[in-house]
């Protein structure tokens, strides 16, 4: 008896020092959600980030990622990352207006140039900046990665020009310029949460809403809304943020760790955008949309305004030296 248990006892040793380094029981299990459903590239980037937090960490610390809005809005993300009852979120810019300023340059109608031009300035040293203006919020900005180019869609009429907008109920995310800038071409801007947005257009009570194609298909917008018309009058990124409090908590080497794969999981999440975007506007056609690509020119004219209320010195604005920057960062993108 003696002997079986002798043996039995060695058995467990060698397992407990073989076990592989991915299965080490984790230090930190943590939460992390986008409102995005599950084909989004923003889930497939947090699935991304919790593989390599994994892999660099010898398995110290599990990301257990949720999509679909299932812990909430990106404002109930936010706020729970604040409260470090979620720890990390992969939350598009319009929200983050509310928590920084610094975040309003993404919010200038027609800015970016192309999605090139836009992620230079993510990731030129103004990004690092916007990212770093969220840390007295309690968020700890990780990367960048990318929601896209928005467009609109309506159930309405098609789209050709500024005035054919008159009147359209169009949902906005919860951000005073993009309601301004929809306001300067006689719309009927209405923000709202993302999760509500579905039922609002099957249910006729928002004619309109705009976003990148990857969200219009993944959440089968298609389905309630027949008109799309190719803007793209703001580029959305994504920030990939992490509970400061959370954070903190961190080892320095486990710290190193976080940033190396935020960076790679953002890149990869770009990746995914890029494959999509390629291929689904004729997959949104051919689910029936009717698409307009109007001349730009009028609807820029249309909402110069916006720039004319919201750059300037002071709270609630754009700052003119960051907006100022930001130009020479596209046009040394655009002549590379
Ligand atoms: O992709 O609320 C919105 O329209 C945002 O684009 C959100 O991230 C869903």
């Amino acid at each position: 008896m003696r002997k079986v248990f002798g043996l039995f006892l060695v058995l467990v040793l060698a397992l407990a020092l073989f076990v592989p380094q991915g299965f080490a029981e984790a230090e930190f299990v943590i939460r992390g959600a986008t409102s995005n459903v599950e084909s989004h590239p923003h889930y497939l980037g947090l699935v991304k980030f919790s593989e390599l937090l994994a892999e660099k960490s010898g398995g110290r610390i599990k990301l257990e990622t949720f999509h679909s809005g299932t812990l909430g809005s990106e404002r109930d993300i936010v706020e729970g990352m604040q409260l470090n009852t979620v720890h990390v979120g992969a939350i598009t810019s319009a929200p983050l207006s509310g928590f920084t300023d610094s975040f309003l340059i993404f919010d200038l109608p027609f800015l970016f140039s192309s999605v090139g031009a836009a992620r230079a300035v993510c990731d030129s040293e103004i990004g690092v900046d916007i990212l770093n203006s969220l840390e007295p919020a309690g968020l700890k900005g990780l990367a960048f990665m990318e929601n896209g180019m928005r467009n609109i869609t309506n159930n309405v009429r098609p789209i050709n020009t500024p005035e054919d907008l008159k009147g359209m109920k169009i949902r906005t995310m919860e951000n005073p310029m993009h309601m301004a800038a929809f306001s300067e071409m006689d719309a009927d801007p209405t923000p709202m949460a993302f999760g509500e947005l579905f039922t609002a257009l099957q249910q006729g009570t928002i004619d309109a809403e705009e976003n990148p194609f990857t969200v219009i298909h993944s959440s089968k917008f298609f389905e309630v809304q027949k008109y799309l018309t190719i803007t793209h009058h703001l580029y959305s990124p994504t920030a990939l943020l992490m509970s400061l409090d959370f954070y903190e908590t961190l080892p320095e080497d486990l710290k190193a760790v976080v940033a190396e794969a935020a960076v790679e999981a953002a890149a990869y999440e770009r990746q995914m955008c890029d494959e999509q975007e390629a291929m689904l506007l004729d997959e949104l056609k051919a689910e029936g949309m009717e698409v307009t690509m109007p001349d730009m020119a009028p609807f820029i004219e249309a909402t110069k305004g916006v720039f004319d209320t919201y750059v300037g010195e002071g709270p609630g604005l754009v700052n003119p030296a960051v907006l100022q920057r930001v130009y020479e960062i596209m046009a040394e993108y655009e002549n590379r």
